[in-house]
């Protein structure tokens, strides 16, 4: 291993990525859902799919729960499991977006008894968090209009921050509420919670413990996302992300595998800014895979993550801060593409190595026969979700 490699590595170590249960679940587009041989049948099943990528990664600890997709009897009992598989339970992400009584909003609805029953369901997932032992509470809304004139903008903003305290006041001492962004979608005139300012404006006016979630996918195309990650880094409001990577809107393709530069910068941002190995920074994907198989889909994303990462690490800063201070442009612009560009592959498979991992857990998983196993076990698979 090289000395630079050598002098990050307690620091790589620290590295926690939770993933969706939802990734592990069949679906697609609004043209198709494919099935995938070996999809979970259970919640249960998705959580051991968790864990055997943790297993073979030792990057990714704990698994986020979709509410209601993820609804079982004993959430305490769910917990247990969770954890004799090697993984804990975390983030709790509702979902106020698929009935029918939700269409023309949620939390931002017109109609006090539609808002009463989505800020209810909110409050179901506190208690689901309560007995799971998760910290956050991930809202994502797909509240909007479609067309100028059709709803109160302003009215909807007063709405849902009626409705956001009402959740907030319910949160436990050690729990936090997370406010997720989208610029549109699937309302396509205005959407209620459209980017990251609405969501710090909102948060803000709730409390410490509310953040803004930031999603990679879920900005206009050219955007300089790791701009909005310096700055809420910087107000201390930066709760979560939500990685995946996107060619054109909310693609939610495998992170770093659009862009993986743009990956890096936004890592740069997070070291920079205090946000790495930060628990007060939730590092999560959201994802889907709907062509490739999923256990490795995961596995590929977290090594993707842990590759930027570790590039991002062997920045030079103290060389990057020298220049920008000289204002020797070139001269920073090379120290900055000179981190991006280092192979650290070769470092990456012998330090797995050393802790009992897999050197290429890619290769270890093809290898083992877990995926045949699964594929032979489960008949019938199903969705995310969407459509179940
Ligand atoms: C919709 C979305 C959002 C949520 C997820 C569950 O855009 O992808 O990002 O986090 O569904
Ligand atoms: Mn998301
Ligand atoms: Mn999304």
């Amino acid at each position: 291993m090289s000395d630079r490699f050598d002098a990050i590595v307690a620091e790589l170590a620290k590295q926690k990525i939770e993933l969706p249960s939802w990734a592990f679940g069949n679906s697609g587009t609004r043209f198709k859902v494919f099935g995938t041989p070996g999809t979970p049948r259970s919640v249960e099943e998705k959580i051991a799919d968790a864990a055997t990528v943790h297993r073979y990664t030792g990057l990714a600890p704990a698994v986020a729960l979709h509410i209601p997709w993820d609804t079982v009897d004993d959430y305490s009992a769910l917990r247990d499991y969770a954890a004799e598989q090697g993984v804990a339970l975390g983030t709790v992400n509702s979902n106020t977006f698929q009935d029918d009584t939700y269409k023309f909003g949620s939390l931002t609805h017109s109609d006090p008894d539609v808002r009463q029953q989505a800020i209810d369901h909110h409050f179901r997932c506190i208690d689901v968090m309560n007995a799971t032992g998760s910290r956050d509470l991930k809202i994502w809304l797909a509240d909007g209009t479609n067309y100028p004139g059709q709803g109160d903008i302003r009215s909807r903003q007063d709405w849902l921050h009626e409705s956001l305290q009402t959740i907030y006041d319910r949160l436990g001492d050690d729990q936090r509420m997370v406010l997720e962004y989208k610029f549109f979608e699937p309302a396509f005139y205005h959407t209620d919670v459209p980017d990251w300012g609405t969501s710090y404006a909102q948060v803000s006016a709730l409390g410490d413990k509310a953040m803004v979630c930031l999603d990679t996918g879920h900005h206009a195309p050219g955007t300089n996302i790791e701009f909005i990650v310096a700055q809420l880094l910087r107000l201390g409001k930066l709760g979560s992300f939500d990685f995946n990577s996107r060619f054109y809107a909310d693609d939610d393709l495998i992170v770093g595998a659009a862009d993986p530069f743009q990956l890096f910068r936004i890592l740069v941002e997070v070291v920079r800014g205090g946000g790495y190995a930060n628990p007060d920074v939730a590092f999560m994907l959201d994802q889907c895979h709907n062509v490739e198989d999923k256990i490795p889909g995961q596995i590929r994303s977290v090594l993707n993550v842990q590759e930027m990462t570790t590039r991002a690490l062997l920045l030079d800063r103290e060389a990057l801060t020298r220049a920008q201070h000289e204002h020797d442009v070139l001269g920073a612009n090379e120290i900055f593409m000179d981190a991006f560009y280092t192979d650290v592959r070769g470092d990456l498979a012998e330090w797995r190595e050393s802790r009992g991992l897999p050197a290429n857990p890619m290769a270890a998983y093809a290898a083992s026969g877990h995926q045949q196993r699964i594929e032979n076990e489960r008949v019938g698979g199903t969705q995310a979700g969407w459509g179940a």
